[in-house]
């Protein structure tokens, strides 16, 4: 499309400016999707709802043509690139709180993992249900999830793992853990598409976490027992 021809987003009603968003994704167009994001916002739109809508759902589009080899690692690259454009002007507004601090929280994609994204969003989400979140960012090994619980004392450790092959490092880090003595000392939440229930009971994980939602209902059970078994011993 020529620059004459460029389309003007804001004549776009929601439902076509949410497909058009999903395009733009798809093509890793990241001024478009920054602008969109901020029509959507200023037509009241929740960041919730952006980010779940609009983005989320895009970026499983161009998971589908990935994986059917439609789309390949530069273009996913782009679209990634265009999903965090969005997902930076979010962030404000999903960890704006004024919730009492309901815990703390390290959490880190798993060695040989550089898949960021979902992560990030669950950061997100925690930090704006009142969460203190400490990222501890892609490609960690054991080593560096046991520095930081040393260092931060977290109720809780999250891992996020988006391979079949990244994954089974989640029972390494909670085996490691086991052998020093400390693993009950955390609720550890798992999560990361190809995870599910069995899979977070089998490495010992105290649950799977769906999505980032999920993520902050399951850390608010768990601070909600810990805090009864606190007020009852
Ligand atoms: Co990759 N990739 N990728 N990739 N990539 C997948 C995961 C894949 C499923 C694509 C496909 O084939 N359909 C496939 C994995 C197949 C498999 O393992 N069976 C795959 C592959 C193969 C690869 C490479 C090997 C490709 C290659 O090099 N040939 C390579 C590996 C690199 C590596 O990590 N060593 C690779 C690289 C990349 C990019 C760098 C290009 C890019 C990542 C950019 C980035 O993250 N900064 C990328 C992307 C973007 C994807 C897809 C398309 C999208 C992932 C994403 O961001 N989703 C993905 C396809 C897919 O997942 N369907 C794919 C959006 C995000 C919001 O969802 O991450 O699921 P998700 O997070 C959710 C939940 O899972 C959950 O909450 C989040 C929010 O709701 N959650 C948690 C996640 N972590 C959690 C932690 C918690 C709790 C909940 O802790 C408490």
């Amino acid at each position: 499309m020529s620059d004459e021809e460029e389309l003007d987003l804001s004549t776009l009603n929601d439902d076509e400016l949410v497909e058009q968003m999903h395009d733009d994704l798809y093509d890793g167009l990241k001024e478009e999707i920054e602008e969109a994001v901020n029509l959507l916002l200023e037509r009241k739109w929740t960041p919730y709802d952006v980010l779940t809508k609009a983005l989320v759902k895009g970026m499983a589009i161009v998971g589908v043509d990935f994986r059917d080899g439609i789309l390949f690692v530069p273009e996913v690259l782009l679209a990634a690139g265009a999903m965090k454009g969005g997902m930076f002007i979010l962030r404000p507004l999903l960890i704006e709180t004024g919730a009492p601090r309901l815990g703390k929280m390290v959490i880190g994609t798993v060695k040989g993992d550089i898949h960021d994204i979902g992560k990030n969003l669950v950061g997100m989400m925690m930090e704006g249900a009142g969460f203190e979140v400490i990222d501890l960012g892609i490609n960690n090994p054991v080593e560096d999830y046991l520095a930081a619980l040393e260092e931060h004392k977290p109720d809780i450790l999250g891992m996020s793992a988006l391979l079949t092959t990244t994954m089974p490092y989640m029972k390494v880090v909670i085996d490691t853990m086991i052998e020093k003595g400390i693993r009950d000392d955390y609720t550890v939440l798992v999560g990361g598409a190809p995870l599910n229930e069995e899979f977070a009971a089998a490495v010992g994980a105290d649950a799977y976490c769906r999505d980032a939602a999920v993520a902050v209902e399951t850390a608010r059970e768990f601070m909600a027992r810990k805090h009864n078994q606190l007020a009852a011993g």
